[in-house]
């Protein structure tokens, strides 16, 4: 029988009829709905926001989290083919829905109340509350524990000054989950971008993430109650245990945007003629292809066993670290060489390789730079930091 060529080692057959399903409806969406207008939202710069609805419709809001919240219950794997499934449309796409569930409903349902969740989890899950993960500062994103935003009590309020740079999201959402500094330490809020002395200034002239939104926010004595704040983490472990969640769907992400890379260059590689044969007949071409396989096959497989690992609550964040390292190189490698095999025509968004190349080059910046996590294996095995 002939191997599935994006699947070689049959991954596949190690996932629950569930899981399954679940990877083949989020595939449709992306089939149906991405990959006819991404190329042109690339090239406008403009995120689809009219896909929001049905992205909620599917479930795939904060889809691990309990159903008592309006959301689907889905285990981690699930989770981790809903972002490959999405990436493989566009990172932003993926990105979009990362941001939501890892990075917004996952602190509210973590670190929240009761009423908390209840005010704000099933809004979210719809889709009708998008939100916003307010971490980053301009001065360097790589050291968080350096925040300067600070948020100062004054009565049953917090008082919020300072900024955040590189915000997905910024400017479509209605809440921001900042991270202030203050006299207990860091800690999270919830704070409605209606408030009075908060603006979010959109980033322009990207050349990478342009169906997403990026967005700085400035924080000119933002007011909120207590009840706003998150109660149950203080210091760099909150934010860092959301990044946790997001890196995790971020190793399934890329692998994703490989196997479209892959795709188009095995399919453009035995249209194109030359020297009277097709290239996917030189040795040269079929050596790239065969490596480009070899690498997301690997992938896959660190992936999956990180998802069981995370499912049994096993998973360290080392383990998060070396897997997010590796799959967005495997990625960002594949979509260049997958650019190389299309020759000129790979330098136009009509293909996809130049358009997950140039995102891929976010995803390995964001969520920890590729420096960041390979410092965190490395210390790891030596007991020393290096940062
Ligand atoms: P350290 O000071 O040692 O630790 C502080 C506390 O945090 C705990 N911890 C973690 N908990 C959960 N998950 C992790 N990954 C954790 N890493 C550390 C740690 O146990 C400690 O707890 P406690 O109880 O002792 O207080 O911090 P560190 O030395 O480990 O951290 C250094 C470093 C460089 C690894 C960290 O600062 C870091 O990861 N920097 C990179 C920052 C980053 O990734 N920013 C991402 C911003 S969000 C984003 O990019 C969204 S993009 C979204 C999209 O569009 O998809
Ligand atoms: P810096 O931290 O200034 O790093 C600059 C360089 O120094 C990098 O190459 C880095 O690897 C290197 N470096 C850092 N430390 C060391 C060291 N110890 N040794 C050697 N080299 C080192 N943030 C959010 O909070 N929320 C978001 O929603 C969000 N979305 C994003 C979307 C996009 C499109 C992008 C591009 C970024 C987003 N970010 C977000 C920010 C992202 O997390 C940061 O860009 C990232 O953490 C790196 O921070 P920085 O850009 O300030 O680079």
């Amino acid at each position: 029988m002939a191997l599935n060529p994006y699947d070689l080692y049959d991954v596949r057959s190690q996932l629950s009829d569930e899981e399954r399903m679940i990877q083949d409806s989020v595939a449709r969406f992306t089939d149906e709905k991405v990959l006819p207008i991404i190329g042109a939202c690339f090239d406008e710069g403009r995120f689809p926001k009219e896909l929001i609805p049905e992205i909620a419709g599917l479930g795939l809001l904060g889809s691990s989290l309990p159903t008592e919240y309006g959301c689907a219950g889905l285990n981690s794997v699930a989770y981790g083919l809903i972002c490959q499934e999405l990436e493989r449309g566009d990172s932003g796409i993926r990105s979009f829905v990362s941001v939501q569930s890892s990075l917004c409903m996952y602190p509210i349902y973590a670190y929240g109340t009761e009423e908390q969740r209840q005010e704000w989890l099933p809004r979210m899950a719809a889709g009708e509350v998008i939100g916003c993960f307010g971490l980053t500062e301009p001065h360097g994103g790589s050291d968080p524990a350096n925040m300067k935003t600070t948020a100062k009590r004054d009565g049953d309020d917090w008082v919020i000054n300072g900024s955040k740079m590189w915000i997905t999201n910024g400017n479509v959402a209605q809440i921001a989950i900042v991270w202030a500094q203050t006299e207990d330490g860091i800690q999270g809020f919830i704070v409605p971008t209606d408030a009075k002395g908060f603006t979010a200034q959109e980033i322009k002239h990207k050349m990478s993430l342009r169906a997403s939104v990026t967005s700085g926010l400035f924080f000119d004595g933002v007011r909120v109650p207590d009840a706003n704040r998150l109660p149950n983490v203080k210091g760099l472990k909150g934010p860092l245990g959301c990044l946790t969640q997001a890196r995790y769907g971020i190793t399934w992400g890329p692998i994703g945007a490989a196997i479209a890379c892959l795709d188009e260059a095995v399919k453009y590689s035995k249209d194109r003629i030359l020297f009277d044969r097709p290239i996917a007949a030189t040795q040269a071409v079929q050596i790239k292809l065969a490596e480009m396989a070899r690498r997301i096959t690997l992938a896959q497989l660190l992936s999956l066993q990180l998802g069981r690992l995370k499912d049994a609550g096993r998973l360290q964040p080392t383990q998060v670290s070396l897997a997010k390292w590796n799959n967005v190189r495997m990625a960002i490698d594949i979509a260049r060489e997958a650019r190389d095999v299309l020759g000129g025509a790979g330098i136009t968004t009509e293909y996809c390789p130049i358009r997950h190349m140039l995102n891929l080059e976010s995803v390995i910046t964001y969520e920890g730079t590729e420096t960041v996590h390979q410092l965190v294996v490395g210390r790891e095995l030596t007991g020393i930091n290096a940062f």
